[in-house]
């Protein structure tokens, strides 16, 4: 069975979009160049004005950004609109202590929950649907960006966000959830516990699941489907772009579908910043055609993938994007959130008694991802009491989860024990297999 939310715009002839792409690219160079001095400053760096680019083919012209800028202009300053047309602010995590900030418009709200709507439709979510969205609501964008995806398609949207695990399975038993959205690893948790409940699988009416927020393989899809007895979908976001629903997985399950009237793909190269050929594997880039609240133009997700151009077996023309095969940076993500390295060696700089040696061990266990911060003590702090250096262990783990927003394991460690490293220091040990 066949479901579009748009079929007009999904299935749009693929010339006729790029004269969309071209007519949108103008007018928002137009306005961020008039808008954000610092991307005009960046422009001007090479003497480029918004004249210079007529089309598409000129988007190479024109500069890329990177966290590292979100950072320098940390809170506002890449906004592009006054304060009072901003209506919704959402956070990721950063490459040190400050987050990542987003500002949505009204419009950028709606947008959202078009390309969710697409994206919901797409895994079968009609107005008949019960919408179960355990994705954390709050300044991660999965929780509220499934939230109003659903609303939009007329779903009854269930918003019982993460954790209380054995509550959100006696919710979606009693009233009959058919769909779910959550990080693929809680889906393995959930069906792992609805096992543990005793439950029968036959009592549930769950039919399908929309999965992101961090990767997760084949065989992982295999196991959610056969443990939940249900279609499972791939979805990918960056807050930095919208959130969830950048691209989404048809039925054929062959890539995700960029929503590319509104998300402009490129593959570059990595190291040189060259634009790549279609089907080579590299980073990808988008520019965000159509937002007002926080444009952005070549912004660099980090993300290794490739595009597939060509009408899908579905009838969609917007272009697939592989599933990410991983990041050219050292971002984690853990259950479902992302942690820089560089945030937890920020607190633990703070923190006194402690060395800045440590290491981080991210693991999964029961198919929750777990995460364990190993420091060593110094000298003086070494000979304090076990009570003393249990106190310091508590300190440190309350700092880490308000700064990361995840809990994690602290042990400390006898002055010398973590061992050292000639070349650059490993500072993460990554034991989760995915399946
Ligand atoms: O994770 C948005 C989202 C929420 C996507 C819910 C899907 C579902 P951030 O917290 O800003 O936004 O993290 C973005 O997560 O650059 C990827 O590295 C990774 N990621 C997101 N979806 C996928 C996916 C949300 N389906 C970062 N597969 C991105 C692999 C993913 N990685």
């Amino acid at each position: 069975m066949k479901h579009f939310w748009d079929e007009t715009l999904e299935c749009m002839d693929r010339a006729r979009r790029r004269e969309l792409q071209n007519e949108r690219l103008l007018k928002l160079v137009d306005r961020v160049y008039k808008r954000v001095p610092y991307y005009r400053a960046k422009m001007g760096e090479t003497g480029l004005l918004p004249s210079d680019i007529k089309s598409l083919d000129d988007l190479q012209k024109l500069p890329f950004l990177t966290k590292i800028d979100l950072r320098d202009t940390y809170p506002f300053s890449m906004f592009a609109v006054p304060m009072d047309e901003i209506v919704r602010i959402h956070a990721s995590s950063g490459t040190t202590g400050k987050p990542t900030v987003v500002g949505y418009t009204a419009a950028d709200i709606a947008l959202w929950s078009e390309v969710m709507a697409r994206t919901l439709s797409s895994a079968g979510v009609t107005k008949k649907s019960f919408m179960q969205v355990s994705y954390g609501y709050g300044l991660f964008t999965g929780g509220l960006g499934a939230h109003y995806g659903a609303e939009r398609v007329g779903a009854s949207v269930i918003p019982t966000s993460v954790g209380n695990t054995q509550r959100q399975i006696q919710l979606m038993h009693d009233f009959g959830s058919t769909h779910i959205a959550c990080t693929p690893s809680y889906a393995l948790f959930i069906a792992e516990m609805i096992e543990e409940m005793g439950f029968n699988l036959g009592e549930f009416k769950l039919q399908a699941g929309t999965f992101g927020a961090e990767p997760w393989t084949e065989n992982m899809r295999k196991e959610i489907e056969s443990r939940l007895r249900i279609k499972a979908y791939d979805i990918y976001g960056l807050s930095e772009i919208i959130g969830p629903g950048v691209s989404f997985e048809c039925e054929h399950q062959k890539g995700l579908h960029i929503n590319e009237d509104y998300f402009y793909p490129e593959i570059i190269d990595p190291d040189t910043g060259k634009v790549l050929p279609e089907g080579s594997m590299g980073e990808l880039v988008f520019t965000t055609l159509t937002k007002e609240g926080m444009p952005l133009i070549r912004y660099r997700t980090k993300d290794i993938t490739s595009l597939t151009y060509g009408t899908c077996a579905c009838g969609r023309t917007l272009v697939r994007m592989n599933k990410p095969q991983g990041r050219s940076d050292d971002m984690l993500i853990i259950r479902g959130v992302n942690v820089f390295p560089s945030q937890v060696e920020e607190v633990l700089l703070k923190t006194g008694g402690i060395s800045p040696h440590y290491l981080i061990v991210v693991d999964r266990v029961n198919n929750l991802d777990t995460m364990e911060v190993k420091v060593e003590l110094t000298d003086a702090m070494f000979s304090d009491s076990v009570k003393g250096i249990e106190a310091l262990e508590r300190r440190i783990a309350s700092s880490l989860d308000s700064v990361l927003g995840i809990a994690a394991k602290v042990t400390l460690v006898e002055p010398k024990s973590i061992t050292r490293s000639e070349g650059k220091a490993v500072r993460v040990i990554d034991n989760r297999k995915l399946l």
